[in-house]
């Protein structure tokens, strides 16, 4: 890249953070649809070190807090530790527009702001219907971070923005990863060897709910989703009292175990079934599996019926666990399958693909509208009228999933994309992986190796972590 090139490319970064006219300067014509990169140094210079695992608040349109892992240095000041840190991104101007504007900072610290001595990772943040987010959890290896655990082993912890203190969650307890807050900040649900656990925050008190990894909590504290054995399960929390008088949430006793990865003859699936992800009422669980049979039985999955088509190549899956109050009535239904349905007429099928290359990572919103997923496949679309489904091949893209409860089917389109018109000028450079989705999907985010476009300016060796405006969505 040459000087002139650099410089354009870093006004360009400095616009796209601070929420200015990137959009005209690229000449989209999208709305304010857009792509930005999160991990940028103050005054949006590159990040000298890899970010990963977007996390966004759960507050509905508002989005105050992007949260991420990373190793750069240059993120935030007085970065000396020579550790992963987790970062947060806090918007100057929440609300429902494309603007990154804000500061960064560093909530992988101990009293007085001491830095860790350990890697911290894999955010989640609070923030439900009518509460500010200020709680972030994540996992540390670091020993001075909070009293109560001194083993360098994996433990969870909550950065609170409002009281400025880091708390242990899990203490006692040996090798604690991957811990999903609630929407209130009641509950935070890790796994530990094997063993899937609740930490009631305001009861101080550990409950065991099952055995099983990879846990993801409902928004609303109401029961969590995990694998075990390669099938999916969910557990819901048998009784909660939400009254913070009268000493906040509490746990009676463990519900009935259900088994997700189940078509709809009650068969569990024949592959390996992973990652779950829940919405916010415990209604819909999301998963990637390898199952051929998931949507055998029934009607099958809708628009697609009893076939998957591809094989063991790996599907995104929705099971409806409560079809008498989620709002659709299916039993299963298929993520990576594009039927090119409009509002008009939701029977057709306008394009009717399944993903030819395997799909992962789903991430659901909060209604369940919505699942994003990493996928290979190259022939993803919502509509024939785009011409070329996927610019850039089995580089691998983020996909969006919407499928609106006034239609009949959903849609697939392609989110990992830059600017300019669709087809082949906007695809990205890198794979896109590991996506994120808001909880009303006005945003989404992920990692990618992309270089050389969106203000990226650390080349394709140091993955960051972008984010895309998507408005109200696309299709709705
Ligand atoms: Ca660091
Ligand atoms: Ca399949
Ligand atoms: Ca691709
Ligand atoms: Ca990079």
């Amino acid at each position: 890249m040459d000087l002139t090139s650099t410089r354009r490319a870093a006004v360009l970064a400095c616009a796209a953070l601070a929420g200015l006219a990137a959009v005209a300067a690229h000449g989209q014509v999208n709305g304010d649809r857009q792509t930005m990169i999160l991990s940028a140094a103050p005054g949006g210079g590159a990040a000298d070190g890899d970010s990963d695992n977007i996390a966004f608040s759960q507050d509905n349109r508002e989005i105050k807090y992007i949260a991420f892992d990373s190793s750069a240095t240059n993120l935030v000041r007085g970065d000396t530790n020579g550790k992963r840190d987790v970062f947060v991104l806090v918007r100057s101007k929440r609300g429902d527009h494309a603007s990154l504007a804000g500061r960064i900072i560093r909530v992988s610290v101990g009293p007085r702001g001491r830095q860790a001595n350990g890697d911290s990772r894999l955010p989640s943040i609070d923030g439900q219907t009518g509460e500010n987010p200020h709680c972030i959890v994540f996992e540390s290896r670091a020993t001075n971070l909070a009293r109560g655990d001194r083993s360098p082993d994996w433990d969870i912890y909550l950065y609170d923005t409002r009281k400025k203190r880091t708390i242990l969650v899990s203490p006692g307890i040996k090798d604690a990863r991957t811990g999903v807050v609630d929407g209130e900040c009641e509950l935070v649900t890790f796994e530990s060897r094997g063993r899937i656990y609740v930490r009631a925050l305001h009861l101080r008190k550990t409950y065991r709910i099952a055995r099983g990894t990879n846990p993801d909590q409902a928004t609303n504290g109401k029961g969590v989703a995990y694998e075990r054995n390669g099938q999916i399960y969910y557990q819901a929390y048998f009784e909660k009292f939400r009254s913070k008088k009268k000493g906040g949430p509490y746990i009676k006793k463990n519900g009935r175990e259900r088994l997700v990865s189940a078509n709809a003859r009650g068969r569990r699936g024949n592959g390996v079934s992973k990652n779950p992800t829940v919405d916010d009422n415990g209604w819909y669980v999301a998963f990637e599996s390898t199952a051929t049979n998931l949507c055998e039985g029934g009607r099958g999955c809708p628009g697609l019926g009893t076939v998957d088509r591809n094989g063991p190549i790996s599907d995104i899956f929705r099971r409806n666990l409560n079809p008498r109050r989620a709002p659709t009535k299916e039993h299963m239904a298929m993520a990576s399958y594009s039927q090119g349905c409009t509002a008009k007429n939701p029977g057709a099928k306008t394009v009717d693909e399944q993903g030819n290359g395997p799909s992962n990572n789903p991430a659901m919103t909060g209604a369940g509208e919505n699942i994003v997923f990493d996928s290979e496949a190259t022939n993803l679309r919502q509509s024939p009228s785009i011409r070329v489904a996927d610019g850039n091949g089995p580089v691998r893209d983020v996909y969006y999933w919407n499928f609106p409860r006034k239609r009949k089917c959903g849609n697939v389109s392609r989110e990992s994309r830059g600017e300019g018109a669709r087809g082949t000028e906007d695809t990205l450079n890198g794979d896109a992986v590991r996506p994120a989705a808001s909880n009303r999907a006005n945003f989404i985010g992920f990692t990618s190796t992309l270089s050389g476009q969106v203000g990226e300016l650390n080349g394709p060796a140091i993955p960051d972590v972008f984010v895309r405006y998507l408005g109200a969505g696309p299709g709705s």
